[in-house]
């Protein structure tokens, strides 16, 4: 054979130019930077492990988690946080109904995210044929949202992202779901035909402007009051309106309260902070404006000790809210900022308030701070500690560093840390909120720390953190500065429960007195802590948010401390003490 007739690398014609292609993977990633998002909370595996490959390596950040509840635990709080759906992303099965408990609570806490979750494929769901991981995940999550959307075609991604986009956060804001199948994960486009499916949307989240009549009819109601209060809300922190309502009570002088999670919209400590006051507002005040706070039952729904007279005044974007309780004699619906300038605007300059009703609440709160003082320094040296003398000793750290974000959660350790913290930022509180549930913690953490940058201290209950606590693994994995502060009084509620029955098992509340907490934190190599003593706990914490790194202190309580179901003990329907068996 002639060296003539060896084909080189230079005679071997070219391969044709195939266009380059993306999988409806890719296509997501892009629709979700498109929008803005820029950080993915979740747990993988298939169908979705190369997606949050992909998002990373699009420049989406991706907390990956040990379990998905705190997964979207950590998305709602980036959402509340930030204004912007917080993203989670599950596989199919377990792992979406496992997200789909936060995404629920999301949705009744009005806090904006997106659960994201990958689904099998939907034929052998449908006929019941037992495919890997076949759940009906959309009409699983419909109820329990505020929307739900599948997406079947890589081309419908763009627009079902943004839909779900503008589904979280216009409006009331809330959970929002997304499902995404196995093939449309996998399908593959020419990348030039892709490209042309993205777009920017506009006004991804419109203002909504009150009618000039209902706030005619607000500022009329205000301006007639003897005894006004404004209750603040969660929804006002979330709305970011704290120079609005800073302009509002420098106005009229109208005192306010706050609502747990909308402590620090103004400032707990201020002169027309009414905060130690509830009684007396809910009994005497004739005029209530309610700014992004429902009148559920964390407001006795508008009964109990209110006023048979009292009427409200209702700022609330979501117009079904209106006389959800109660009828509401002058409802404002619109954005918070949109309502509030409005209702400046339209205000007198003056009110022709009661002379007798702020004096009087600034007596009260003076004497009943001075009494929660005495309980806090007469507790100062229990020992073993109770759950007041722990927070006598953290009361002065956190007050030191008012720009750490407090996450709380627990029925003593909440009731009373609440009571305890003054907070004097927006935006710095974080607990179990509308539900009351146990299992927000670690992932709150890690959505605070990750979406602001700040530091977490977390005060859990010994109970409230056994649902999360695997996920401080992750607060260690991604070296945040967040400082867990167990108080462990051995149980829900307390570690004194008897067993009725007189068998050795222990009683439904007892969980584990002498567990040392602390230990878990060694294993993922945080800076750790256990401290018998109010003195250890201060020293202990300030040297732990100081260190801008992981921490956990175990804060030994004696069994004893707390009460049955902390300040809400009324709402069993039998009290433990008259059980008999
Ligand atoms: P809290 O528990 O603090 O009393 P809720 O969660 O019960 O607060 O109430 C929050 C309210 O705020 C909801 O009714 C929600 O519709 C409303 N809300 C949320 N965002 C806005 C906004 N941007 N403008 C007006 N209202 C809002
Ligand atoms: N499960 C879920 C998901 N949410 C709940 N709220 C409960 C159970 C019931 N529950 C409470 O309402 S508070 C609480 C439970 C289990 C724990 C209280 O114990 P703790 O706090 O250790 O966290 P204290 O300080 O001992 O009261
Ligand atoms: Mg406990």
């Amino acid at each position: 054979m002639a060296t003539t007739d060896i084909k080189t690398p230079d005679t071997i014609p070219a391969a044709p130019a195939y266009p380059a292609q993306v999988t409806g993977m890719d296509i997501l990633a892009r629709a979700l930077r498109m929008v803005g998002i820029d950080t993915m909370y979740g747990l993988v595996g298939i169908p979705v492990t190369e997606l949050a490959y992909i998002a990373q390596g699009r420049g989406i950040r991706f907390i990956s988690f040990r379990h998905e509840q705190q997964a979207g635990m950590a998305a709602a709080t980036h959402g509340f946080l930030t204004g912007k759906p917080g993203v989670l992303l599950t596989v199919s099965s377990l792992g979406f109904l496992n997200g789909l408990t936060a995404t629920a609570n999301a949705t009744v806490n009005c806090y904006p995210m997106i659960q994201i979750s990958g689904s099998s494929v939907r034929e052998p769901i449908d006929l019941l044929q037992g495919t890997y991981e076949g759940l009906d995940q959309l009409n699983i999550a419909k109820p329990l949202v505020k929307a739900a959307y599948r997406v079947n075609k890589p081309e419908d991604i763009p627009t079902a992202v943004v839909r779900a986009y503008r589904a979280a956060i216009s409006g009331r804001p809330g959970g929002v779901y997304l499902d995404v199948t196995t093939p449309c994960l996998g399908a593959i486009m020419n990348a030039d035909d892709a490209d042309k499916l993205f777009y920017t949307p506009v006004d991804l989240c419109p203002a909504i402007v009150p009618s000039p009549d209902a706030v005619r009819r607000a500022a009329d109601l205000i301006a007639s009051a003897k005894k006004p209060a404004i209750i603040i809300g969660k929804g006002a922190a979330y709305a970011k309106v704290e120079e609005q309502l800073k302009t509002l009570v420098d106005k009229t002088g109208i005192p306010y309260y706050p609502m747990s999670m909308a402590k620090g919209v103004l400032p707990d400590a201020g002169p027309l902070s009414a905060l130690s006051c509830r009684t007396t507002i809910m009994e005497e005040s004739d005029v209530v404006v309610l700014v992004g706070a429902r009148l559920n039952w964390l407001l006795s729904r508008g009964h109990g000790k209110w006023s048979k007279t009292v009427k409200f005044v209702q700022l609330d974007i979501d117009p079904e809210e209106i006389d959800a309780n109660v009828p509401i004699a002058a409802p404002v619906v619109g954005d918070l900022a949109s309502s509030l300038n409005a209702l400046i605007a339209a205000l007198p300059d003056k009110l022709s308030v009661d002379p007798t009703w702020v004096p009087g609440l600034q007596a009260q709160t003076k004497e009943k701070d001075a009494k929660f003082e005495a309980r806090l320094a007469a507790n100062a040296s229990a020992t073993p500690m109770t759950h007041w003398s722990a927070l006598g000793a953290i009361k002065p750290v956190m007050a030191a560093n008012p720009d750490v974000i407090l996450v709380n959660e627990g029925a003593n350790t909440l009731d009373d840390t609440r009571d305890t913290l003054e907070m004097a930022l927006p935006r710095h509180r974080i607990d179990c909120a509308t539900w009351a549930i146990m299992g927000m913690g670690m992932g709150s953490c890690v959505g605070a720390a990750v979406a602001t940058g700040k530091s977490v201290v977390a005060i859990e209950g010994d109970s409230a953190f056994g649902f999360s606590g695997m996920d401080f693994s992750t607060i260690c994995r991604f070296r945040l500065p967040v400082t867990v502060v167990i108080f462990n009084n051995g149980g829900i509620y307390n570690g004194v429960g008897v067993n009725m029955a007189g068998t050795s098992d222990p009683a439904p509340t007892t969980l584990d007195i002498r567990a040392r907490y602390d230990k878990l934190g060694d294993a993922f190599g945080a800076k750790t802590y256990y401290v018998t003593t109010p003195a250890e706990l201060t020293a202990a914490l300030t040297e732990a948010i100081a260190s801008k790194a992981p921490a956990l202190i175990d804060v030994q309580l004696a069994a004893d401390s707390g009460k049955e179901s902390g300040h809400i003990g009324y709402l069993n329907p039998t009290p433990l003490e008259q059980i008999t068996v």
